[in-house]
């Protein structure tokens, strides 16, 4: 392709509002530009790795058994309003009117839209199990979309749902899919992992997602150091290895506590260390208060909270929904002696084993000390409340847990019934029975995958793609284009390249060899072929991209060399 005929508009400056590499680099490459906010137009450079993505998950999914079509992106309010999403999720969903002021949603996910196309389709179990994808752009209005293409509000989602009837029939889909991610993020050379997520609104039970490891990950991992384990933090589970000490117990006492709220400012004015403060915190969970008590050093996983309790909304109380519920300030709060009957008490499991802790006295300006659970105060439940932390104990009993940061690329549900119940989609089974179809669903953000493979390869020159992404096997740039003997050599290496299949980008400009030299660094194709003054002996110079090697080679074995680099 003749560069003088693409659109890629590269830019010397690093964009302001940019904040990371992949952005940075996607934008002075000339790769994409925004619209508006969380909106992109993929340029051409792009578009050709978006379709070498595409290709990988193509193949994937149909090793996996899955068949391709092509789902609206306008779906009638009627059909979210079946499943009942229509009411819970709030501003993120776009929503529009028709010409007849008919409601519609540009479609954030195809749950409803597919499990209402196959429930339509589908009636006997002989025609199960069935898996479809498709690869469509997704619509949600982000509240902050930033980092470019890792967070908009218009993308590229691969999205496969796959009916089932029976649980053993999921469970095997699942898995195929599993590996299909794990190959997809494998071929395009990004360092993931496969972690136990929560399914949150989802539903279902079982759920990974794929995670890139990235500092600019929105996602928090925590692995084990010694195992496989791995799990958002958000439901990673704590292992209760609290040991209780045998100090002698005290009795409790009521001391004054001037303007001290805060944990620290409790332990450091009592002098206790902070894993012997209870830490109390009121919880507005659907339309009830419960109050939450953690240990001084835990910090409460509202994901865990919103689990136990199967609620759609938890929001920490505001200091007036605290004074009024429990007639005191937040820093006053605690299990003991709470002026209200109303508010539920429940604790994170390291609270059962505190001995002579203290606590907020449900009064101004007073703590309990020598407090003791059992004997001072009961709660309803101990249970795993709180977030896991680094020098946990991995929940697998191997080892302890290190953090990283993540980009979720993929997201793998077993859903089970949610939909087929709420969208009665049945099926009669085989001893003739009307049951709801077993459903899962997954999901790769391909224009996610895109930025962070730009995120994973790239150096301070520019992009750095691997060969089996790369817009362009190779760039070919004479230096001086009009020039006889190099313009004609460099014609004949592009035709040689072209019938070994190998792609190329033909800078024919008339630009001064810096600019093209320093384009070239930024685009990131895998080998460059300058063409200069050895033209005339057919000599030409291969730079290989990611090493900054460079070699001459005459125009005879620059087949045979290339071969070693560009590896597909
Ligand atoms: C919405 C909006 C945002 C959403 C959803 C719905 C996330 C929503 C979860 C999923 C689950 C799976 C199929 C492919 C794999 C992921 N954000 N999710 O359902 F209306 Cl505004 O999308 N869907």
């Amino acid at each position: 392709m003749k560069q003088s005929m693409m659109l890629i508009p590269t830019l010397r400056e690093v964009p302001s509002d940019a904040e990371i590499k992949s952005h940075q680099l996607l934008l002075r490459a000339g790769f994409i530009r925004q619209n508006t906010s969380g909106v992109y137009s993929y340029l051409p450079l792009a578009k050709k790795v978006l379709q070498k993505i595409e290709q990988i998950v193509r193949e994937e999914m149909e090793q996996a058994g899955a068949v391709e079509l092509l789902m609206p992106a306008l779906q009638q309010a009627e059909l979210w309003q079946e499943s009942g999403r229509w009411y819970t999720y709030g501003s993120e969903l776009m929503r529009l009117k028709d010409r007849h002021e008919r409601e519609f949603a540009l479609g954030a996910t195809h749950e409803e839209v597919i499990t209402s196309l196959v429930k339509d389709e589908i009636k006997s179990y002989k025609r199960l199990p069935l898996a479809l994808y498709q690869i469509q752009t997704k619509f949600r209005d982000e509240k902050r979309p930033r980092f470019g293409l890792l967070r908009g509000r218009e993308f590229i989602m691969k999205d496969a749902y796959s009916f089932h009837a029976s649980q053993e029939s999921l469970d095997e889909m699942y898995d195929k899919m599993y590996q299909a991610y794990s190959n997809v993020f494998a071929r395009c050379g990004l360092d993931f992992r496969a972690v136990i997520a929560d399914s949150g609104a989802m539903g279902g039970k079982d759920t990974h997602e794929f995670m890139v490891l990235s500092e600019v990950g929105e996602d928090t991992i925590a692995y084990s150091n010694e195992s496989t384990y791995a799990a958002n933090i958000e439901m990673a589970p704590v292992l209760a290895t609290y040991e209780k000490s045998d100090e002698a117990v005290v009795k409790m006492e009521k001391v004054e506590t001037v303007d001290i709220k805060s944990i620290e400012e409790v332990s450091t004015f009592l002098n206790v260390s902070k894993t012997k403060c209870l830490k109390s915190l009121l919880f507005k969970v659907d339309d009830k208060y419960v109050l939450v008590v953690l240990r001084g050093d835990h910090e409460v996983n509202d994901i865990k909270l919103k689990n136990y309790f199967e609620a759609s909304s938890v929001e920490l109380a505001t200091a007036d929904e605290t004074k009024e519920v429990l007639k005191c300030s937040i820093g006053s709060l605690g299990p003991i002696g709470m002026k209200s009957d109303k508010v539920e008490i429940i604790a994170d499991q390291a609270v059962e084993f505190i001995v002579n802790g203290v606590a907020g006295a449900n009064e101004e300006n007073y703590h309990f000390t020598g407090v003791n659970p059992g004997r001072d105060f009961s709660v309803n439940e101990y249970i795993d409340l709180r977030f896991i932390q680094e020098g946990d104990a991995s929940p697998d009993g191997k080892g302890t847990i290190v953090f990283a940061k993540g980009i979720e690329v993929g997201h793998v549900f077993k859903l089970g019934t949610r939909y087929s119940e709420s969208m009665n989609a049945t099926y009669l089974d085989a001893n003739g029975r009307m049951q709801p179809m077993i459903m899962g669903c997954y999901g790769i953000g391909v224009s996610r995958t895109l930025a962070a493979v730009a995120e994973q390869f790239n150096d301070e020159n520019g992009l750095l793609w691997p060969a089996n992404l790369s817009p362009f096997d190779a760039h070919v740039i004479p230096i001086n284009a009009k020039k006889g003997d190099q313009k004609e050599l460099a014609d004949r290496i592009y035709t040689l390249l072209k019938e070994n299949k190998y792609s190329a980008l033909y800078d024919d400009r008339d630009e001064r060899p810096g600019v093209k030299f320093a384009d070239s660094d930024l685009i990131g194709l895998p080998v460059r072929i300058t063409i200069g003054k050895k033209a005339n002996e057919g000599i030409v110079e291969l730079k290989i991209r990611k090493t900054g090697e460079t070699l001459e080679v005459h125009f005879e074995n620059l087949i045979e060399t290339i071969s070693t680099f560009v590896v597909k």
